[in-house]
């Protein structure tokens, strides 16, 4: 067998479980090519995808302007580390910068590199500006969160399987409640070295936890009030996904320092970013932070193509339109149903809860039979199932997928 022959989806599953460490437990399919909405497995068989790389592939499967920017770059220049400069950072950090809002960008390559290059930043700007003791800062993080896999992500996480066996933990992290602005009260006055506040403004691992209204609003409010960093987690819902540029939109908030990752490519190419003042982004100095492949020249063109395309395609307006639709329609599905307990999300980051134990087998049982009917979806916990299509969808196309959803949900049904 050469090396590049079409396998089967068997032999493909077979070789990933025989050579690659088992850090995943993939839904059984094998997808071999994409396309806006829809992706093929290796048999030929279509799939509208319901995942998007974890939102990542916001603007479409291989949008062409997008794999156009990449392969035009990487035919010219694609990397020349940050020792030198190129000639295409700066036109994306001016870019990106105006897009969103801030003075500077720092690049990154991955969610939980901007992660923790935010929380570098945070730290900094506290013992520098702030006037923290060394060492003795503090941020603030939620419970349940999802912020990445580096040591120090995990170290406030509060998944067991995310964090067992992989201690000694980094200290400097106070864990409060989600959508409690009481706690994060409470937390910001306990003592004065307060750097920051992380949080998701959405939690998506959690099962796509929407906060009250005005939660984000009030919570950075009280950050201003106690002169703590607001820093805001849009690696997931960023970018479109919720039907606004940034999800924290939806409140009107502007964020101190905001994360950015997945769709900043459109998911051709890993590619994050942070975002914030010179108030607070001045504290970098050089040598103090970076990354060989950060802002290399095939990054920048794919991320300023990528951010070309949600605005050229409306995809804010569309998601924003499409997950009404949807949440209306599979309302009009729950109000009879005994196995759907309730769809939430914003735009098109939505989940239901079955009504069934967070250690079931139904949602995964589910995820196989939507696949089965032409749709994939991967569930957050044994209960609940993240829907999260391209944002490119047109109205019949949702529409059918709801039809694919529902039609599915009914074999399950009691
Ligand atoms: C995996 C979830 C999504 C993120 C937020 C940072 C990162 C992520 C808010 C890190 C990454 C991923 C990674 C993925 C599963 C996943 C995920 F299910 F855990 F919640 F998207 F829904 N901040 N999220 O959501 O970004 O380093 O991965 O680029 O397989 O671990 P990364």
């Amino acid at each position: 067998m050469a090396v590049l022959d079409q396998l089967t989806s068997q032999e493909a599953m077979d070789l990933e479980n025989k050579y690659g460490a088992h850090n995943y437990h993939p839904l059984p399919v094998v997808l071999t090519r994409g396309e806006g909405v829809y992706v093929w497995d290796v048999e030929g068989k279509q799939y509208y995808d319901f995942l998007s790389a974890y939102s990542a592939v916001n603007q479409g499967h291989c949008h062409p302007k997008i794999v156009n920017a990449m392969t035009s770059q990487a035919q010219t220049l694609s990397l020349t580390s940050r020792a030198f400069y190129n000639d295409v950072l700066g036109k994306y950090e001016q870019y990106a910068t105006s897009y969103f809002g801030f003075d500077k960008l720092l690049p990154m390559n991955t969610g939980a590199e901007a992660v923790e290059t935010a929380l570098k930043l945070c730290r900094k700007w506290a013992y520098e500006v702030k006037g923290i003791d060394e060492n003795e800062a503090e941020i603030i993080v939620c419970k349940n969160n999802f912020h990445g896999r580096t040591t120090t992500i995990i170290s406030f996480s509060n998944d067991p399987v995310a964090r067992k066996n992989f201690g000694p933990f980094t200290k400097g992290f106070i864990k409060i409640e989600y959508d409690n602005l009481e706690a994060l009260e409470d937390a910001l006055e306990s003592n004065t070295n307060i750097a920051g506040f992380l949080v998701e403004p959405i939690q998506g691992e959690a099962g796509v936890y929407v906060p009250s209204d005005g939660y984000l609003a009030k919570a950075k409010a009280l950050c201003e009030a106690h002169n703590v960093l607001f820093i805001a987690d849009e690696v997931q819902t960023g970018i479109a996904r919720t039907g606004k540029l940034l999800a924290v939109d939806h409140e009107n908030v502007k964020p101190d320092i905001l994360i950015l990752g997945k769709a900043l490519s459109g998911g051709a190419y890993p590619v994050s970013a942070v975002l914030a003042n010179d108030a607070i982004m001045n504290v970098i100095k050089p040598g103090t932070h970076g990354s060989t492949f950060g802002g290399n020249p095939i990054a920048a063109a794919v991320a300023i193509a990528a951010l070309e395309v949600i605005k050229e395609e409306a995809l804010a307006e569309n998601a924003e339109t499409l997950g009404q639709l949807f949440r209306s329609e599979l309302n009009k599905y729950i109000e009879t149903s005994t196995l759907v307990n309730l769809v939430r999300g914003k735009g098109l980051l939505n989940a239901i809860v079955i009504d069934d134990d967070e250690d079931s087998e139904t949602a995964w049982n589910i995820c196989l039979a939507l696949r089965d009917n032409g749709l994939l979806a991967k569930p957050t916990h044994g209960n609940i199932i993240r829907f999260a299509p391209p944002l490119v969808m047109t109205e019949d196309q949702i529409l059918d997928c709801v039809h694919i959803i529902t039609k599915t949900l009914k074999t399950f049904e009691l």
